[in-house]
């Protein structure tokens, strides 16, 4: 995203509250404050001040350096050590400080004091990620985004580590290190970086038809996501909630972003790949620097065991949702992010989720997926972050205090003092004991049944959901899901791999097998796979789409505006003013940075320079120009693809007179969303949506 002016806020003031500390850049500001006066001595490790940080301990002047020279060693050594294994899955990531406040108690529910303490705020974590990227790699390739929030209640560390869709391709958890291995870069060749669509993957996911509704989640938009404060998460298993009495209810866990769902569509997501890297973490801090705060819903779905009986699938199976339209949501409280890190590395980096990081009050179900993560993350973090004690690095400590018997390891930061470190004891009355009010597993009567490798019957339906899922869809986002599958499906060379993933989704959907195949050149259609049990048409859920949920709003969203020399300043500043107050962030962009002369020869400020603010940066735009700008610019490539990508990127567009030339250069046809730049009020309702309807005439029919 390109640099904002700092955005007049149309809600209350936002400010970060002393619980998550300090301004919304933490101590950023600090250090460049010091630098001119009273500053520390410069030391090594050791703590000995260094006198000359500029050169090395050299024989002399023309001479080797010395071995001795502890200085060099010591800070070499250190840098030789600065990266440590990235994530084997969701290395990307952008994280953010913030606070949950809970708004409605679960106190009949269960005993977890952060979901029965009605207005307590608990200091927060969050960590939006891609899967299959490495840590350098784009922030807008098509995939599933994670969403893990670590919570530092009074009770200790709770994390909820789900993904923006609600369910997963795999049924068990010993399926995962292959599915990863298919995702990821193919070893041999070291490529794709960060997507799907390679043959790998899909050979993989051909073969295992449980993937089916997974994949409808994944060709739809939810995985191109405009922004990362626009994506909804989902905890996808069920969890347990306990009560008081050791009653326990089933909840699943969604995240609803305030300010609503919203996509790029697929050429957008690439081009805005080319040029900027780093888009969604642009965005996310420069948001956080304006004191929009994204915020989301804490919503649940409660059941029962016996509730869940009744289902026609088995809710421990996560690859099925429980629709919303069978079990309501409940918000229950509003999670607020509002402070970036201080530092990338010690924080986002270091920051170790776990599934397994519960309180009193929850517990895990026995989905199976669930089960393999409990293990899984502890693991990672021992050859992640080196030893058994990162517990203690200052992200990952719980707020809550720790008491144990537990001793040494690499990387130790405690001192425990004392003669006793076992249990039970009499030598030391007040080293910590056990206590009534601590975490008790939910005392659920086990199945009988013989051991085996066993999946259950209720997992059998693969496609029943899948195809509840497709039909869901508003018919914009069928023909979405369409071209994705075309797309990956065109990356993958062999052709039984492309046939088989036709087949499986002729068990989905007919029409969409049969615009998949001809996007393919696949003729006849090949015969389905023979589904393991009957698929069911189930009722539709709209709550899964997103275009129709979209919200009509420009809070939080981008506007650029398109000037030259010579542009209108008045209709500048109308269009500026009226976007600014419905919340958008505006930025004026130009063939040169910095002052321009308006047509009332006035100065005007261009805050980016075109060749390096394409549209795709803007979620509507203005193009306000003079007679010879318009035609000045209907010459320059960067200007015509400025607007010609707007407008197939189904985004508003405003144009004054002299912008007409540019707009005829770049293909421009009239409809509703490319309206009169004095028409500010017809350009605001434009750009708080896109025009759908444009769609079919700048991109093919599938
Ligand atoms: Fe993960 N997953 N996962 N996963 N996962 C990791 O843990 C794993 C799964 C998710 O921002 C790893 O610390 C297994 C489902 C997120 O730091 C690793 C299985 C869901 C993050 C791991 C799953 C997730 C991870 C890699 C199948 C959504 C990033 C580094 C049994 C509900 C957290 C790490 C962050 C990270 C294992 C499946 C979400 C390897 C074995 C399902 C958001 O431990």
């Amino acid at each position: 995203m390109p640099r904002s002016k700092p955005q007049k806020s149309s809600g209350p003031k936002k400010k970060p509250t002393s619980k998550s500390g300090g301004t919304p850049l933490g101590n950023a500001g600090e250090h460049h404050q010091k630098a001119g006066g009273k500053h520390p001595a410069l030391t090594t490790n050791q703590g000995v001040p260094i006198s000359d940080n500029q050169n090395s301990l050299r024989a002399s002047e023309r001479g080797p350096t010395l071995l001795e020279d502890f200085v060099l060693r010591e800070k070499i050594m250190h840098f030789d050590h600065e990266r440590i294994p990235e994530r084997i899955v969701h290395a990307r990531g952008t994280g953010v400080h913030g606070r949950f406040t809970l708004k409605k108690s679960l106190g009949r529910y269960t005993t977890a004091k952060l979901f029965t303490e009605v207005d307590v705020e608990t200091p927060v974590f969050a960590r939006i990620s891609t899967v299959a990227g490495g840590a350098g790699s784009v922030d807008t390739p098509r995939d599933v985004r994670g969403f893990a929030v670590k919570f530092y209640t009074g009770e200790g560390n709770y994390d909820l580590v789900g993904n923006n869709v609600p369910v997963f391709f795999i049924q068990d958890a010993i399926k995962f290190p292959d599915l990863v291995h298919a995702l990821k870069m193919e070893p041999d060749r070291a490529f794709p970086q960060a997507a799907s669509a390679h043959d790998t993957f899909w050979d993989f996911i051909s073969h295992t038809p449980e993937a089916m509704h997974m994949v409808m989640w994944q060709m739809s938009d939810r995985t191109i996501p405009r922004s990362l404060r626009m994506i909804e998460g989902f905890g996808v298993h069920s969890f347990r909630l306990i009560n008081q009495s050791g009653k326990s209810t089933f909840v699943k866990f969604h995240w609803r972003p305030v300010l609503g769902l919203q996509s790029t569509v697929w050429d957008e997501a690439v081009k805005i790949a080319g040029a900027d890297q780093d888009f969604h973490r642009r965005d996310m801090f420069e948001a956080i620097l304006r004191g929009d705060f994204p915020a989301w819903d804490l919503a649940v779905q409660l059941f029962t065991e016996e509730e869940a009986e009744g289902f026609p699938f088995d809710h421990l199976d996560p690859t099925k949702i429980v629709p919303e339209e069978m079990v309501p949501l409940k918000v229950i409280g509003r999670m607020v992010l509002d402070r970036w890190p201080d530092n990338f590395f010690a924080e986002t980096e270091q920051v170790a989720f776990c599934p397994a990081n519960i309180v009193p009050g929850i517990d895990f179900s026995n989905d199976p997926l669930l089960q393999g993560r409990l293990f899984s993350y502890l693991d990672t973090q021992l050859s992640r972050l080196g030893g058994p004690n990162f517990h203690q690095i200052p992200i990952n400590a719980p707020r809550a205090g720790v008491a144990n018997n537990q001793r040494d390891g690499h990387m130790q930061m405690g001192v425990p003092t004392g003669r006793v470190a076992y249990e039970p004891q009499s030598l030391e009355p007040d080293k910590p004991r056990e206590t009534d009010a601590g975490f008790r597993s939910c005392a659920q009567p086990t199945e009988d049944g013989s051991k085996g490798r066993i999946r259950a019957e209720s997992f059998a339906d693969h496609y029943s959901q899948a195809r509840q899922f497709y039909r869901s869809q508003s018919p914009v986002e069928q023909a979405h899901m369409a071209s994705a599958l075309i797309f990956e499906l065109s990356k993958v060379q062999t052709a039984h791999v492309r046939e088989a993933m036709v087949a499986h989704v002729r068990n989905i959907d007919q029409d969409l097998a049969k615009r998949v195949a001809k996007g393919l050149s696949i003729d006849p259609l090949p015969t389905a796979p023979k589904p393991a049990v009957p698929v069911q048409d189930l009722p539709k859920s709209p709550a899964t789409t997103l275009i129709p949920r979209m919200k009509e709003t420009l809070e939080g969203r981008a506007v650029g505006i398109l000037v030259a020399e010579g542009s209108d300043e008045g209709t500048v500043d109308s269009i500026r003013t009226a976007a600014e107050d419905a919340g958008a962030a505006v930025t004026v962009v130009a063939p040169t940075i910095g002052k321009l002369k308006t047509a009332g020869r006035k100065t005007l400020n261009a805050d980016a320079q075109l060749a390096g603010s394409p549209s795709v940066f803007y979620d509507a735009v203005a193009v306000v120009l003079s007679e010879s700008g318009g035609t000045m610019l209907a010459g320059e490539a960067a200007a015509k693809a400025f607007v010609a990508d707007a407008f197939s990127h189904l985004k508003a567009i405003a144009a004054d007179g002299g912008a007409q030339a540019l707009l005829d250069a770049a293909g421009v046809m009239p409809d509703a969303g490319v309206v009169a730049a004095s028409d500010t009020k017809a350009f605001i309702k434009a750009a708080k949506t896109r025009q759908w309807a444009r769609e079919p005439e700048v991109r093919s029919k599938t």
